[in-house]
């Protein structure tokens, strides 16, 4: 293991002082350094994404660390540029929440070849080798799909009428577009009354959301029962698309979505969505405390899981008041 003493005292005593940056428990070589972190984020997509990097930048000032943040415009190109650079600069840790899961096998290995440690924040890669990062913190996608899913089979309990969905899909190929997915089905599929009528990518955004949920009412019209939105932005923009065709959202049309975003609490509370199922993006300081352990030599766990809820509308207006994002 990287983190074990034997390793360290051989590496040590083989290397010397000079690697610095060696990506080994840092903290006896440089304790006195300011640490260095390099970011990569997605983009600034949602809600979500705005208090994510809100959190990782308070979090990384309040624990001294120095942070080199680098924003991908949701292109995986630019990330892997961003690591690249971090890798050049010699950076202690490198963080990214990756825009899609695969794709990402030969910068990790240039990363440890550089002997750098990379923490995976917010969103799962897909690779074979998982000694490649050294951890995941973020949400469970998949229980969030359940959630939602639990949450519709709930509230349609004792109708037999088909209920028919339309899915507003999150970015092609990102690790909760595509756990989300398979967690609400999992959920549904024990009932043949549900049915997914259509499903397609709005991209996280609100604009898309729009955009695809008009495409949505033109196709199906009034024969649509529920939208399950993987994000509240999209869910949001849906919820314009469903006023501007004259019916009420949350009640013609029941909305389900996730993130649970102060927006959501607006519209909930608006009685225009029934439920968010919650997404916290306040991960920097989770973030920061990895970095620092990685410091001082720690082992962390491979899988850092994320506490969330799930709020329906009733109770919106009670919780939001407490609400941090
Ligand atoms: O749900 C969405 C954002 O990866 C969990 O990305 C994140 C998702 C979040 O754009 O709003």
């Amino acid at each position: 293991m990287m983190n074990s003493r034997l390793n360290r005292r051989h590496v040590l005593s083989a290397l010397g002082a000079a690697t610095l940056s060696a990506g080994l428990p840092l903290g006896a070589l440089a304790a006195d350094k300011k640490l260095v972190l390099g970011f990569s984020q997605i983009g600034a997509e949602s809600e979500w994404r705005t208090a994510n990097t809100e959190s990782i930048k308070a979090a990384a000032a309040a624990a001294g660390i120095e942070l080199k943040f680098s924003d991908a415009q949701q292109k995986q190109e630019n990330q892997i540029k961003a690591l690249r650079s971090f890798i050049a600069q010699k950076v202690d840790v490198i963080a990214f929440s990756p825009v899609v899961e695969s794709g990402w096998e030969t910068v990790l290995r240039e990363a440890k070849a550089a002997k750098i440690p990379v923490i995976l924040t917010d969103r799962a890669v897909n690779v074979k080798d998982d000694s490649l990062y050294v951890t995941f913190m973020g949400s469970d996608f998949l229980e969030e799909g359940r959630k939602a899913g639990r949450w519709l089979v709930e509230k349609t309990k004792g109708s037999t009428g088909d209920v028919n969905i339309v899915e507003l899909q999150g970015t092609v190929g990102s690790a909760p577009a595509i756990d989300r997915k398979k967690g609400f089905e999992e959920i549904i599929k024990a009932d043949p009354k549900f049915k997914v009528i259509r499903s397609q990518t709005g991209d996280f955004t609100r604009a898309k959301g729009k955009e695809v949920m008009e495409a949505f009412l033109k196709a199906e019209g009034k024969k649509i029962n529920v939208l399950y939105a993987h994000n509240d932005d999209m869910a949001i923009g849906a919820i314009q698309a469903i006023e501007e065709a004259g019916l009420k959202p949350a009640k013609d049309i029941t909305i389900i979505s996730i993130d649970g975003v102060k927006g959501a609490f607006e519209a909930m509370i608006a009685g225009k969505l029934n439920v968010s199922v919650e997404c916290s993006p306040l991960l920097g300081p989770q973030l920061m405390q990895a970095a620092q352990d990685l410091k001082a030599g720690k082992t962390l766990p491979k899988r850092i899981v994320t506490q969330e809820s799930i709020f329906p509308m009733e109770v919106a207006a009670k919780e939001f008041p407490s609400r941090k994002y």
